[in-house]
């Protein structure tokens, strides 16, 4: 335990000299899968999702990072068995429950993207209360992507730059990659620099379809219940050894 200690402080200490990301995105997944494998409720590999997630945002704080934006449930999460779905809406509650305190302390902003509405009252009134509760703090942001899809999310920007065009707000021969991306619901982030996705699958299951154009993608066979601070940082220290051409040479 010792030795392992002394391993993630050394590999925290390299990845603070080379260049960070700014932006790490996360898709959150394995959690069922991780439970079934131990022969346990798939719930409570949910809730042991929880810890992990405790992890990264501490480490993510620790190393200076600026925005985690985390994939917490997607619009196609609703196809799941009703008592999963019910738990799961319980957990935005009890997460911050335990953790805003903290969370403010550590000068955190919390976002949110996606879609409230469908959502439980209770579960909407938690977030609502969170995002609120630290939005007048200038530290790291941790924006979470709830009941969120990123074809949704196009077809809604579309609507709102329509619906500036109609109103005369906006020019149609205006409407640029940079005012496209200004319009979107990330449109005060910059895009994520390296996607994280755990549980073996290698795909982007509709999470930020604009925004990862660009971005350096990392997978791991590892469920998320087992991520911890050591695998964020190999995935952020292979980010380093990447070089980003962003299309050009
Ligand atoms: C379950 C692992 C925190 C992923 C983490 C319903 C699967 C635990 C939140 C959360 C979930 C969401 C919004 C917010 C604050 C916290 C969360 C879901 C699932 C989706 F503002 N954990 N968490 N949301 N799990």
């Amino acid at each position: 335990m010792k030795k392992l200690q002394n391993r993630e402080e050394e590999l925290f200490q390299e990845v603070l000299k080379g260049k960070l990301p700014e932006h790490v995105a996360i898709i959150m997944d394995g959690n069922g899968r991780w439970a079934q494998k131990r022969g346990l409720p798939r719930l409570a590999g949910h809730r042991a999702g929880i810890i992990s997630l405790k992890k990264v945002v501490a480490c993510a704080q620790e190393l200076g990072i600026k925005v985690i934006t985390l994939y917490a449930f997607s619009t196609e999460n609703w196809k799941r068995p009703r008592r999963e779905v019910d738990f799961l809406m319980r957990l935005p509650g009890e997460y911050l429950q335990k953790e805003l305190g903290s969370l403010i302390e550590k000068n955190i902003i919390i976002k949110i993207m996606g879609d409230l509405n469908g959502v439980p009252e209770f579960t909407q009134k938690a977030i609502k209360q969170a995002v609120e509760a630290t939005q007048q703090n200038t530290g790291m942001v941790l924006n979470f992507a709830f009941n969120y899809g990123g074809r949704t999310e196009i077809v809604n920007t579309v609507k709102r730059i329509a619906k500036d065009v109609f109103e005369g707000r906006l020019r149609w021969n205006e409407i640029t990659e940079k005012v496209f991306a200004n319009y979107l619901d990330t449109g005060f982030l910059p895009d994520p620099d390296l996607l994280i996705r755990p549980s073996g699958e290698l795909r982007i299951s509709n999470f930020l379809l604009w925004q990862l154009a660009y971005t350096e993608l990392w997978f791991t066979k590892v469920m998320w219940p087992d991520f911890n601070k050591m695998y964020f940082l190999k995935a952020i220290k292979d980010y380093q050894k990447r070089e980003r051409r962003f299309g050009g040479i």
